[in-house]
């Protein structure tokens, strides 16, 4: 039911205001440099359709600091929400015509509007509601409320499913009901930083979550079956790889790395395994930062392991 799974809609994002160091808004520029995209489509024989440019989106952005002060504890709020509102229409459109929409950050804020965008696209064309496998050492799932540090990309997961709610149109108010995820329909891998207030949040909802703990025990092989059986067979997956999910000894170069993580090889089975099912409609890929490793290997082997993650999810190492 998914006919051109040979077409991917590239969506670039430089955007960096859901979090506070600077740098991750080249995180798509260095992978798009490293060759990402063209392995895409001379390797693995993808179309491609949409940015071979980074989006600045400045256009969007409010002219100064001073004119986005914060909102119900949220920071950068008018920018972070113009901003995934445009990132929403993106893959709408590259989704709504069946093509992958292949979307790289940027911080983690913009998965607001990549899933948006799927979603909608994905009741519009199928008639379906999305799954969403959220690959991550953290759970993004503060609300403005629970949030300590006020950082956006701590909180798209609560947006996108109604359990943080905005009226107003640019706070997000403009997430509406075809939109949303079901939170039924999310599972997480990968989680082993999560705050007090996320924790019981997750049990609230009874969020299906595979923690670091859950892999040591079952084996990456059992998890990601889990996963995919309590997304449902047969149901559009988003896929929103944080490359934070990695261990900092194969992604050290991303804003808050958290020791005791995914080896890349299970990174990358994760990916080929979402592949594996023929139902990827989108993958995310954030949080490169080039600027945040202390040496050059550490750049590189991070840009190299995201845009192995990549490649994985687009099918390159299954026969
Ligand atoms: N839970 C913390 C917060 O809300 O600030 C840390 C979030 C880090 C989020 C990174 C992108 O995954
Ligand atoms: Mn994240
Ligand atoms: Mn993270
Ligand atoms: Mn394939």
């Amino acid at each position: 039911y998914l006919p051109k799974q040979n077409e991917v809609g590239v969506v670039a994002v430089g955007f960096s205001g859901g979090q506070p160091k600077v740098g991750v808004d080249d995180g798509p520029q260095v992978l798009i440099d490293s060759g990402l995209l063209t392995q895409l489509s001379q390797d693995l024989g993808y179309k491609l359709f949409g940015d071979d440019k980074v989006n600045l989106y400045r256009e969007l952005l409010p002219q100064s600091e001073n004119a986005d002060p914060p909102f119900r504890n949220m920071k950068n709020p008018l920018a972070a929400s113009a901003v995934t509102r445009r990132i929403a229409q993106q893959t709408y459109e590259h989704s709504v015509q069946g093509r992958i929409a292949l979307t790289l950050g940027g911080d983690h804020s913009i998965a607001i509007g990549t899933i948006a965008g799927t979603a909608k696209a994905t009741r519009e064309r199928l008639g379906r509601e999305i799954g969403v496998i959220w690959v991550d050492a953290h759970s993004d799932i503060n609300t403005p409320e629970s949030s300590d540090s006020g950082n956006i990309h701590g909180m798209p997961v609560a947006f996108l499913t109604g359990i943080a709610k905005e009226e107003r149109e640019e706070y997000f108010g403009w997430l509406k009901e075809d939109m949303l995820l079901n939170y039924r329909k999310l599972v997480y891998i990968g989680l082993r930083d999560v705050d007090a207030g996320e924790k019981a949040i997750l049990r609230k909802y009874g969020i299906k979550a595979f923690s670091m703990f859950d892999i040591d025990r079952h084996g990456i092989g059992r998890v990601v079956e889990m996963a995919l059986a309590h997304i449902g067979a047969d149901t559009p997956i988003h896929l929103s790889f944080d490359v934070d999910a990695l261990d900092p000894q194969w992604a050290p170069s991303t804003g808050t790395p958290v020791r005791g993580g995914l080896t890349l090889r299970e990174g990358d089975y994760i990916c080929e395994s979402v592949h594996e099912t023929g139902n990827l409609i989108a993958v995310d890929l954030v949080e490169v930062n080039p600027y945040l490793a202390s040496d050059e290997k550490g750049k590189q082997e991070t840009i190299r392991a995201g845009s192995s993650l990549v490649r994985c999810a687009l099918g390159e190492s299954l026969l």
